[in-house]
């Protein structure tokens, strides 16, 4: 079906609204028109395709779920996982992207922000006129924020921070930065950083081998001089940040979800039109099971992000549920890719296919927002009551 809606075994479409199926194919024909015919040469020589930003915005990728006074697409979280979905079968790095922009950046602005900081900032990112970044992650804390370095010192009329940021999605393009610093208390402060703010810098990451298409970055805090203006008042503490990445690993559920879906559209083409022994290799047992494997993973994790948004929709969904969410299709989009690559054969390695790239991509995915076994540790504190980190 060149439609590309493959695949939906078990009629998730029937679950959605007109709308938003409207807000899916959309987000696919932008990708597929704007994305996929440069992502390759993107990744290829390690760019940043920055000048999408606002086509991104025009789209409604940048805030779907903030309200539209504020420059949102007022969407529910279902939509916002569909266009997560549609970005990432594009590339991961593109989803990124987007999410922190909307998951970490927008959002933490909307919820945590007061009416100033929500007019000033939250209509730029929208439309992509600025992009932003989210420093929670440093040198030396990566699984375990919560002993982060980074502190902010009121000096009377302004915040004086210092410290540093390691592994910053976006960040040596970044307009803004929410960035995460202990007060004098221990108390854990989100502050905007501007960027040309005196003793702020970002300086790149360079040669990934995963996420090439996407840029990440340091941020550098060296006695910057933060206005009082630009501290989040509504929230403090690590909660704050978590409930940020709730948002983005949400997000991230239904990302990896296209990043498989291309992998197995990819192998199951491939294996209808390509001869050994004198069939198609799609005729061969073997390649059936990885094909009948694959879309049995894939809707088992469709079903499992429906529900989750489901209950995101209600303010119900929990940590530990969106953690199981996160990992599973992290889990099984990586391993999908692999056996993609496998039906591929040779042909698999080469960048005239997508799944290499995506295969390199979901490595970092499985790693930021909290690792695998991270989100294992949530779930097993979850069933237990007792959390294993320490
Ligand atoms: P823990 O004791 O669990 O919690 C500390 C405080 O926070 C409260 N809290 C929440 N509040 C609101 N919503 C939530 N979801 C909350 N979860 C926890 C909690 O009640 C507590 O409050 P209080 O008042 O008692 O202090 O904290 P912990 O230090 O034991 O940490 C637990 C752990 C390990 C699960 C957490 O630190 C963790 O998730 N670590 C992983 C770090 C991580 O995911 N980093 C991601 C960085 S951002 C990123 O990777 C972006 S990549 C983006 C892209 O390119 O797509
Ligand atoms: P570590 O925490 O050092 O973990 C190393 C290994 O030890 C992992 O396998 C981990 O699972 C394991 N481990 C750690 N603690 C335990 C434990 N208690 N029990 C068992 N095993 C454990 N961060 C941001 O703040 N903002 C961003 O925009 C951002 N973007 C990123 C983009 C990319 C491409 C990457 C790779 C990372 C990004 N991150 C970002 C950082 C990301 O969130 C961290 O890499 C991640 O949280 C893991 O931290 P770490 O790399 O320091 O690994």
């Amino acid at each position: 079906n060149d439609k590309f809606l493959s695949p939906d075994f078990y009629a998730l479409d029937s679950l959605l609204t007109d709308e938003q199926k409207l807000v899916r194919d959309s987000t696919r024909e932008f990708i597929k028109k704007e994305v996929s015919p440069i992502i390759e040469e993107c990744a290829d020589k390690h760019i940043f395709p920055n000048w999408l930003l606002p086509k991104f915005g025009e789209m409604g990728c940048f805030g779907p779920s903030i309200p539209t006074e504020y420059g949102g697409g007022g969407m529910d979280y279902i939509s916002y996982g569909l266009i997560m979905q549609e970005v990432e079968r594009g590339d991961s790095g593109m989803r990124s992207m987007a999410s922190v922009q909307s998951s970490l950046v927008m959002y933490p602005i909307y919820q945590f922000g007061n009416e100033a900081q929500r007019n000033k900032y939250l209509p730029k990112l929208a439309t992509g006129e600025w992009l932003g970044c989210f420093g929670l992650t440093e040198p030396n804390h990566g699984s375990n924020p919560s002993g982060m370095l980074t502190t902010i010192k009121d000096m009377g009329d302004h915040y004086l921070l210092n410290g540093s940021k390691m592994w910053i999605t976006n960040s040596p393009e970044a307009d803004i930065a929410v960035v995460w610093a202990k007060n004098e208390e221990g108390r854990i402060k989100g502050v905007i950083v501007e960027k040309g703010m005196e003793g702020f810098s970002a300086p790149v990451i360079k040669e990934k081998w995963s996420l090439r298409a996407s840029v990440t970055g340091e941020l550098v805090f060296d006695n910057v001089k933060i206005p009082k203006e630009n501290m989040l008042p509504n929230k403090d503490g690590l909660g704050a940040p978590l409930m940020c990445l709730d948002s983005a690993r949400y997000g991230i559920s239904w990302g990896a979800l296209g990043a498989a879906m291309d992998c197995y559209d990819t192998a199951r083409r491939y294996a209808t039109e390509r001869i050994q022994f004198g069939k198609p290799i799609a005729g061969f047992q073997l390649t059936q099971k990885k094909l009948a494997e694959m879309l049995t993973e894939i809707t088992k994790a469709q079903l499992l992000s429906w529900r989750l948004g489901t209950l995101m929709n209600e303010g119900k969904a929990t940590t530990a549920q969106i953690s199981m969410a996160k990992r599973n299709n992290v889990e099984i989009a990586i391993n999908i890719a692999r056996e993609s690559r496998q039906i591929l054969g040779g042909m698999g390695i080469t960048g005239e296919y997508p799944i290499m790239r995506h295969m390199a991509n979901l490595e970092s995915v499985l790693t930021y927002e909290g690792t695998h076994d991270i989100h294992l540790l949530i779930l097993g504190r979850e069933i237990t009551g007792i959390p294993a980190f320490e």
